[in-house]
């Protein structure tokens, strides 16, 4: 070679690697220019739900007492005969997808009994739920605790948990106040609950791995089938099975519990397992309790994007469609009549519009009302801290932020005492 040609490779060397440097330097700036992107998207699209009051504007609720061939529903007994299955059905088909109640087998395994959990106040039951259909299985684990001074059975709180086992120390060396099992074991009452994971796992990729590729398949080939809110209901139906078994519980004071999205699972199980006595939402928000025709805080087109898993493939038409949903969050709290349902907020959680959910609670009334039920609740939400129990339904606004917190549980177990009369 001579020193010409030398000269050319080594500048064709040098333009190489200054332009693969450059390539290679390129596409990490551009991944981390995407990645900025995407969170400043997702932050203005945070910013772009509306918390402005007066930005709602007006909305039209569906009828609740009218039926589907226009006639005018004056007693419960055609409340409970036509206009409830029809309102029913309308969820199942159009939000949450259906819950089939069928299986071949369902056993109950206790596989850790300690009498004097709680230095002696309570009594700690770890059992396996396993269920079967078509010769296939799934176990579900359930948590609880009763309290050891009561000599008769006892009513039980049941949380359907999507904070993990983490929240539901059996050793109790980690206090979580999401779960504050020793406050409600001193005031009487039991509590218990399981991981939605055994179920149905919160995620977009792999929340069929449980109940419905093992038990129910044919549901994920169906617009109205079941998907991951509805299986964790199922869920908590399973447990009601089993408390039905065990004589420390009075299985006719079952309180279901449930927080934001486990909020909104705790409201559609309430609505069909009459086996609950009370179902409580704590800030379960956009199709929970909050009226969907609200345009305030989280819409249906920002939870079906980012949960699409939660709900029946029918669900997201509705998507900046709310007007073409035949239901509205209200008749999901009426479903539950004449049993009792307590709504929580907490008043910086705007995401889940605090006022929604009271007004969805407000416009169930009528439902209430054709059972004898005398309720009146004010139109004007109630104060932050003050709570409101206007016979089987009731509400609080607590200050501070999205959570459930031993407040929350003050509030509700003050409100079980009264409907229990305890
Ligand atoms: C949010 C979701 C809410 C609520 C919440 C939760 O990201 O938008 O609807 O369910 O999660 O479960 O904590």
């Amino acid at each position: 070679m001579n020193n010409n040609t030398n000269l050319c490779v080594k500048v064709g060397v040098v333009i190489h690697n200054f332009v693969t440097d450059s390539l290679i330097k390129y596409e990490f700036v551009m991944k981390r220019i995407i990645i900025v992107l995407i969170i400043f998207l997702k932050v203005i699209l945070s910013f772009a739900q509306n918390y402005d009051e007066s930005k709602v504007g007006n909305y039209r609720l569906p009828h609740l007492l009218v039926s589907e061939n226009k006639n005018r529903v004056s007693s419960f007994t055609d409340w409970e005969n036509i206009r409830r299955p029809e309102i029913l059905k309308l969820f199942e088909d159009n939000v949450y997808g259906m819950v089939p109640t069928y299986f071949d087998d369902i056993s109950f395994k206790v596989i850790n009994e300690d009498n004097k959990a709680m230095d002696g106040k309570a009594t700690l039951k770890e059992v396996d739920i396993t269920v079967t259909r078509n010769q296939k299985t799934v176990t579900m684990h359930l948590f609880m605790f009763t309290p050891n001074n009561i000599n008769k059975p006892v009513p039980m709180f049941l949380v359907i948990n999507h904070r993990g086992t983490k929240t539901m120390d059996i050793t109790r060396q980690n206090i979580d106040g999401f779960w504050p099992a020793e406050d409600v074991i001193n005031s009487g009452y039991g509590i218990s609950g399981f991981d939605v994971k055994d179920i149905s796992p919160d995620n977009k990729e792999n929340f069929i791995n449980g109940v419905l590729d093992q038990l129910y398949p044919e549901q994920l080939e169906m617009n109205n089938g079941m998907r991951a809110l509805g299986a964790w209901g199922w869920g908590a139906s399973r447990v009601i099975d089993y408390f039905e078994t065990d004589s420390s519980i009075d299985e006719t004071k079952i309180i279901s519990v449930g927080h934001s999205r486990g909020g909104k699972a705790s409201l559609w199980f309430g609505a069909q397992d009459k086996r609950v006595a009370i179902t409580i939402s704590n800030e379960s928000g956009n199709s929970g309790a909050a009226l969907s025709r609200r345009n305030f805080g989280e819409t249906v087109e920002v939870i079906t994007k980012n949960f699409p898993h939660w709900f029946c493939p029918n669900y997201p038409q509705y998507a900046n469609n709310e007007d073409k949903l035949p239901v509205d969050q209200h008749m999901l709290l009426a479903l539950i009549a004449p049993r009792a349902v307590y709504v929580a907020s907490a008043a910086e959680d705007l995401w889940a519009d605090p006022k929604g959910q009271y007004l969805a609670l407000y416009e169930a009334q009528p439902t209430f009302n054709l059972y004898g039920i005398d309720t009146n609740l004010p139109v004007k939400m109630p104060e932050i801290n003050k709570q409101i129990i206007e016979s089987h339904l009731g509400f609080h606004n607590r200050e501070g932020k999205h959570n459930m917190t031993p407040y929350d549980w003050q509030q509700f177990i003050k409100f079980a005492n009264i409907y229990f009369n305890r």
